[in-house]
């Protein structure tokens, strides 16, 4: 039977390539910086051109359906993940990276209906990869099929993290003390794009095996969900329970094994839901 949905994904990357032309012209230009719910939660004018042009766009196409886009929440839109078609935006996952030309930025779209991720494509367009999975299909990197790493020893694996926009002192605390316990289990490393997508992407990729962060959006990680479990891999809350995309935590690794060795020793804290009205 043909995909009733491959429409809408086609629509989705030509869309993602056209907006990542934009972000690689203005990543040449002058940026000018706004702050948003703190003095280093970042936004510019790109972040919301982009939007716009991606959310106009689908709505030429397909005008029933619904969005949640990063800026227009930004703009006081609601942020609902209902059962109807609905596509989730991240013009630029990675804003802080622009801003500095830190060459790690991602246009990150995701569509879901009856809140389960049907497609998600992740633009890395400095690198010029695009991620691609569709729900049972697989997962892809410019066209070639994508595997999680096979490495099960925590002691061998490689972690990726961020440290988030929250500079609150304790947070600031709990996020070290997860870090600290991490780094000591031994991992061989740990690294961080900078960007939650393109994070979850390496996880899928195989590069690094395991990606968790505390304050992430449903917009930074709807898209790239997908990617890694259509890449063979585990999506978990950090304290071990199903993973839910508004809660803002995600442990996504190559396997069960990482995955339950991290949630030992992260310091899970909870955050204001995405969908708290
Ligand atoms: C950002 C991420 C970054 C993460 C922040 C934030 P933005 O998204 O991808 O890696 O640490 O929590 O959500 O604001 O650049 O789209």
């Amino acid at each position: 039977m043909a995909d009733p949905w491959q429409n809408a994904m086609d629509h989705a990357v030509a869309v993602a390539r056209k907006a990542g032309e934009v972000v690689c012209d203005a990543l040449r230009g002058d940026r000018a910086v706004m702050t948003k719910s703190s003095v280093v939660d970042l936004v510019t004018q790109t972040d919301q051109k982009v939007e716009q042009l991606i959310i106009q766009s689908v709505k030429e196409k397909f005008p029933t359906h619904r969005f949640i886009g990063e800026e227009s929440v930004a703009a006081g839109e609601p942020c609902v993940l209902s059962d109807s078609p609905t596509w989730i935006i991240d013009p630029i996952d990675g804003t802080t990276n622009f801003v500095h030309a830190f060459p790690f930025v991602a246009i990150s779209i995701g569509f879901a209906i009856n809140k389960q991720v049907e497609f998600g494509v992740v633009f890395s367009c400095v690198e010029d990869k695009m991620f691609t999975a569709r729900r049972g299909k697989g997962a892809f990197c410019n066209g070639e099929p994508l595997q999680v790493s096979r490495q099960e020893a925590v002691e061998q694996a490689m972690v990726a993290t961020e440290f988030g926009s929250d500079r609150d002192a304790d947070v600031v605390d709990k996020i070290f003390q997860s870090l600290r316990n991490i780094l000591c289990l031994p991992v061989h490393g740990v690294r961080g794009a900078g960007s939650a997508a393109i994070n979850m992407c390496l996880v899928a990729s195989g590069c690094v095996e395991a990606y968790y962060e505390m304050g992430i959006h449903v917009w930074d990680v709807a898209a790239a969900s997908l990617i890694v479990s259509e890449a063979g891999g585990v999506l978990m809350d950090v304290d071990g329970g199903d993973v839910d995309l508004m809660s803002r935590r995600i442990i996504a690794a190559n396997s069960k094994t990482i995955t339950e060795r991290l949630v030992k020793a992260i310091v899970p804290f909870s955050l204001p839901r995405d969908d708290a009205t």
